[in-house]
């Protein structure tokens, strides 16, 4: 498992969930210097995507991407996938394709989290899964062109009644064929600890299922902090984990308390201390 942090781009965001808000290079160096793997960007959208600028920072830093968000088409735009508007719909899929299309070019995922949006009311939850579902298809075709998945992210109910828990998901990704089209879960444990009865349960269930379903991991403590700082058996997490075989990323999506220097110091000592234990 190779560790991750957040850098977040959209000023409409500074107050969400990410470790480095100060621009590119800054998050990208302070990133390398706190002993980071790679880097989850949260960018407005793909036009101001500032591929020229990772590239080098990437090389100069032996940072990888390890996935990038398309949450800012909701924060910004409000578009969703599940957007009874047909022509919101369209603009949500082509904002996340050309996000999907950028990301490819430096090897990495694309996260559809708060852009899936959700149902009205509980009465139109089927239809709103119907065009969830439609949207995924078309999108997971998108990031397969590149040989990439499509990473789909269950929220807590307070962000989303589609999908709160991930064996809910993973039943959805598997009976809609979205599953071997290339979707994958990417399990926030940050939501799970409010979600699942079990988080590393939960992990060992999602991690046994025919089809390699485990896509990507947001590293968050209960309290959306760094790992440390609530109340996560990380340790139990992690070795369900590894039990099953995961090898993805460890990406620390948690707000910058008490600071973003000290959130990326918090999450790397818990990746750190687990690796150590060969937990
Ligand atoms: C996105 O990764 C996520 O976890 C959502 O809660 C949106 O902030
Ligand atoms: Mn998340």
């Amino acid at each position: 498992m190779k560790s991750a942090v957040t850098i977040c781009l959209v000023p409409e965001a500074a107050k969400g969930p990410f470790v480095f808000h100060d621009g590119l290079k800054h998050g990208c160096q302070a990133a390398a210097e706190a002993g980071f793997a790679a880097v989850e960007i949260f960018p407005a959208d793909a036009y101001s995507f500032p591929a020229d600028a990772l590239r080098p920072l990437l090389a100069e830093l032996s940072l990888t991407v390890a996935a990038v968000g398309t949450g800012a088409g909701w924060v910004q735009q409000r578009l969703s996938l599940v957007a009874v508007d047909d022509d919101v719909r369209r603009q949500a899929v082509r904002f996340i394709g050309e996000i999907i299309d950028v990301a490819a070019e430096f090897g990495a995922p694309a996260i559809i989290g708060s852009m899936q949006g959700q149902a009205v009311n509980d009465d139109s939850r089927p239809e709103a899964i119907d065009r969830l579902a439609e949207g995924l298809a078309v999108l997971a075709a998108r990031a397969a062109r590149y040989g990439q998945p499509l990473l789909y992210e269950p929220l807590n109910r307070s962000e989303t009644n589609l999908f709160n828990q991930q064996l809910a998901a993973a039943d959805f990704l598997q009976e809609r064929g979205l599953a071997s089209a290339g979707v994958k879960l990417l399990c926030d444990l940050f939501h799970m600890s409010h979600e699942e009865e079990d988080i590393a349960a939960t992990l060992r269930r999602i991690g046994s299922l025919p089809g390699d379903l485990l896509g990507h991991v947001h590293w968050a403590d209960s309290t959306r902090q760094a790992m440390g700082f609530g109340q996560t058996d990380a340790a139990a997490a992690y070795a369900a984990l590894k039990d099953v075989g995961y090898d993805g990323y460890l990406s620390a999506e948690v707000f910058p308390q008490p600071s973003a220097a000290e959130a990326a110091r918090q999450t790397i000592a818990s990746i750190e201390s687990l690796y150590a234990a060969g937990a």
